[in-house]
């Protein structure tokens, strides 16, 4: 059977390709805001990736063009200071792990390729890091930079940074290094990743917005500031903590605070210390921090309704503290619930884009139904199932092959 990216290779570059490279989107089940604290996530790779086929060149080139026509195909040398294109352009997301390549592992021959990927864009899933992972990955193969799945995704963390957005490693690293059929429960510094099997009968439903997130506008900007909010409250926290001398000395990072002190006393001292906005920020962080490492226990007991009990908790957390929720996520939210659905969050930055409702085999059509009913427009709807409206297949994490 003929593949379409192969054919659209040909037909660009008049041979064919000859090495193929893929990256997973992901949704997340639980732990969000909180990677870039240092804390834990638990996320599944998607079956939606980014996929590249291409040949390397000898030279410092990259050309890549993408299926989807309002993409301009990109053009650049590799080096260790890239130009980056417009905020948001498409490029940036390719130029960033060649600049950081080229900077950390002298990385610098290039190639041709084409791209296509069905994540959807600015929508929580994680785009942008399939992207990412998906160029870094057949970078570091042509150039045998001889990196692991883990390191790989520590590096292309940092690279991603090149694009504006302070982000945790979440994304790059579940797409580097997931399970098919398994979440991950994800550590920080240093990267560490434990794969949890997902219970064969759950059912991970994942329901669009239709809002973008736009990483390269206001939601960056907003999330942005969130880092910067959480950095402050925790420097605060400590100082009072060293104050009453509950610390001895000042400790860096939400981990190493969450080590040295019980969650409900660095609460405490946020309350003496914090106004309401940090106290707030504050609180998401630590309380979603719980949720993340009692969810990896529930899961791996398959206790459907304890998880779904934490996935909503999450969600109000995210609404009420850290303000990243939206009146159309909220209204999915309640839609899946009122489906039967056991709990239901939004995933990702927010701002728009996704949420992700736990079903089971017994619940998950009553729970897709309701949400057609009362979100979407039935005419667009004609199969259940599409790029709006899915379920989340647990998949596994990026690879690249001969052709
Ligand atoms: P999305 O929603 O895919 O932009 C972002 C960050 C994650 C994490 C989540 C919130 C990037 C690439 N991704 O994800 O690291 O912080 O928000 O939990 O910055």
């Amino acid at each position: 059977m003929s593949d379409p990216l192969v054919e659209a290779f040909r037909s660009r570059f008049g041979v064919a390709p000859t090495h193929a490279s893929r990256a997973p989107g992901r949704v997340n089940l639980i732990g969000e805001h909180t990677d870039y604290n240092g804390l834990p996530v638990l996320p599944v790779a998607l079956q939606r990736e980014a996929r590249i086929v291409l040949v390397p060149r000898e030279d410092d080139v990259v050309r890549l063009a993408n299926t989807e026509a309002e993409f301009a195909e990109v053009e650049f040398e590799v080096g260790v200071a890239i130009e980056p294109g417009p905020p948001g352009h498409w490029g940036n997301y390719v130029k960033a792990p060649a600049q950081e390549l080229a900077r950390r592992c002298a990385a610098w021959r290039g190639f041709d390729g084409v791209l296509s990927s069905d994540v959807p864009v600015a929508s929580g899933l994680s785009s942008s890091s399939a992207l990412v992972n998906a160029v870094g990955l057949a970078l570091a193969e042509i150039n045998q930079v001889g990196l692991n799945a883990l390191a790989l995704a520590d590096l292309m963390a940092d690279a991603e940074r090149y694009t504006g957005t302070r982000g945790g490693g979440m994304d790059q690293a579940i797409s580097m290094a997931a399970w098919a059929g398994h979440a991950a429960r994800i550590d920080f510094h240093p990267l560490r990743v434990r794969h949890v099997p997902v219970p064969a009968d759950w059912r991970f439903v994942v329901a669009d917005t239709g809002v973008r997130a736009e990483k390269s506008g206001p939601a960056q900007a907003a999330y942005n500031r969130r880092r910067s909010e959480c950095e402050e409250a925790l420097e605060a926290v400590v100082a009072e903590l060293v104050r009453v001398r509950r610390l001895r000395r000042a400790v860096k990072g939400y981990p190493e605070l969450l080590r040295s002190v019980h969650g409900a006393e660095a609460l405490q001292a946020a309350e003496q210390t914090l106004d309401a906005t940090l106290l707030k920020r504050f609180r998401h962080v630590v309380t979603e921090n719980a949720r993340v490492v009692e969810a990896q226990d529930l899961l791996s007991q398959a206790d459907h309704a304890g998880f779904g009990t934490l996935m909503d908790a999450s969600h109000g957390s995210l609404r009420t503290d850290y303000n990243v929720s939206s009146a159309e996520l909220d209204e999915l939210v309640a839609l899946a619930k009122e489906g039967g659905a056991s709990g239901a969050r939004l995933t990702g930055a927010g701002f728009g884009g996704c949420i992700v409702a736990l079903a089971s085999m017994a619940t998950v059509d009553e729970v897709l139904e309701t949400l057609v009913a009362g979100y979407y427009e039935p005419r667009d709807m004609t199969d259940r199932l599409n790029q709006r409206l899915f379920l989340a297949v647990p998949s596994g994490g990026a690879s690249f092959e001969a052709l």
